[in-house]
């Protein structure tokens, strides 16, 4: 059993029996949807398999501020921009709660920092397409949080407890997020003919990144069997792909856009649609880091690390000097 070998190459022979039982009783209780807890035993892939995922998972969420923020200053009214903020300001909470969740299994802030900042980390493939209109702002809120939405409501049930906990609140405004960006599509999508004309471009350009969100197609999803045998992924990346066409299909059909996608049909028999091919060699181009603007992305990550050094400086001393005061 893959769980017995992996625990004969960490402990010796002796401990290698005892550690077959931890690891029985491990993935009993995975069975059972029992969460698994920070102090638990769990198998040394388990736990790497999970700093991947929640990793990237946070890196995306911080990443994923830079293309809202570019149309930060040019939002159209008030309301759009105390909105877009909102969801700003909630993508940073998500992305501290995930890295939080992250610490808790013995890996820190800096290290996930430096490996993002290196290239050895990833993060979603969507956030290295560049905004170019304020459409693009509705496009992101309906498609790409809606993406999200369908992919991380089930990890409130995945199995490790504290990255559960951080999806319930992160799920409540992922809705939001939708919601804010449906209503923008709808208000451009029924507005002047150029205003209609951007909110189609923006669907244009985000649809088929939005479809490769989900991941590689099952056949070649190298970590999907084992990630879904430990039940940190609940769905397989098509059952996801498919549920977001399957809903989404009839929002466009309400705002009256059209998807670009001539092969987009209804298929009564499975009761779903099908759909074109995905140009997959897109997508590992972009995972590979050549995406349109990934290499501006991370320089700007890299510059707010280094040009706010000073920020955490100051609250460390800050928290020292309160530290002293209460200990004198
Ligand atoms: N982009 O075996 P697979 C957000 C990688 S944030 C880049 O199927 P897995 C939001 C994958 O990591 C949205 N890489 O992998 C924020 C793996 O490489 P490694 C982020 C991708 O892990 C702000 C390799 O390809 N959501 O919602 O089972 C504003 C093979 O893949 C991508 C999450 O992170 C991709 N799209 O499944 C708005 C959710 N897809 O790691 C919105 C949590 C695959 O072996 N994450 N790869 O080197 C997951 O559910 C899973 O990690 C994935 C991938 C479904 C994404």
């Amino acid at each position: 059993m893959y769980t017995v070998e992996l625990s004969k190459e960490n402990f010796g022979d002796g401990e290698a029996v005892l550690d077959a039982g931890r690891a029985a009783a491990f993935e009993a209780r995975v069975a059972a949807d029992e969460f698994i807890e920070p102090k638990d035993w769990m198998p040394e892939a388990y736990r790497k398999t999970l700093i991947r995922q929640i990793s990237q998972h946070a890196h995306s969420e911080i990443v994923g501020m830079l293309p809202e923020g570019n149309w930060l200053t040019r939002a159209p009214s008030l309301r759009r921009k105390a909105i877009l903020l909102a969801k700003i300001q909630d993508e940073c909470g998500h992305g501290l709660y995930l890295y939080a969740a992250a610490e808790t299994l013995g890996v820190s802030r800096e290290e996930m920092t430096e490996a993002l900042h290196a290239g050895r980390a990833k993060y979603s493939t969507i956030f290295n397409y560049p905004t170019l209109s304020w459409a693009d702002m509705g496009a992101i809120g309906w498609l790409v949080d809606g993406a999200a939405i369908l992919n991380q409501v089930p990890l409130q049930r995945t199995s490790y407890g504290p990255y559960a906990r951080a999806m319930v609140r992160i799920c409540k405004e992922e809705s939001f997020h939708q919601r804010q960006g449906f209503e923008n599509m709808m208000q451009l999508a029924h507005g002047t003919k150029a205003q209609r004309k951007m909110a189609q471009d923006a669907l244009n350009r985000w649809w088929w990144p939005s479809l490769m969100m989900f991941g590689p197609p099952d056949d070649n999803s190298p970590n999907s069997a084992q990630s879904m045998r430990w039940r940190i992924k609940r769905d397989s990346n098509d059952e996801l792909r498919q549920k977001f066409i399957d809903v989404t299909v009839p929002q466009a059909e309400i705002l009256g856009l059209t998807i670009p996608d001539p092969e987009l049909k209804w298929n009564a028999e499975r009761g779903s649609y099908d759909y074109g091919k995905i140009d997959w060699e897109e997508f590992y181009a972009v995972v590979r880091g050549e995406g349109p603007v990934a290499k501006d992305r991370l320089k700007a990550r890299v510059a707010a690390w280094e040009g706010q050094a000073w920020v955490r400086e100051a609250a460390l001393a800050h928290a020292a000097k309160q530290t002293m005061k209460a200990a004198a």
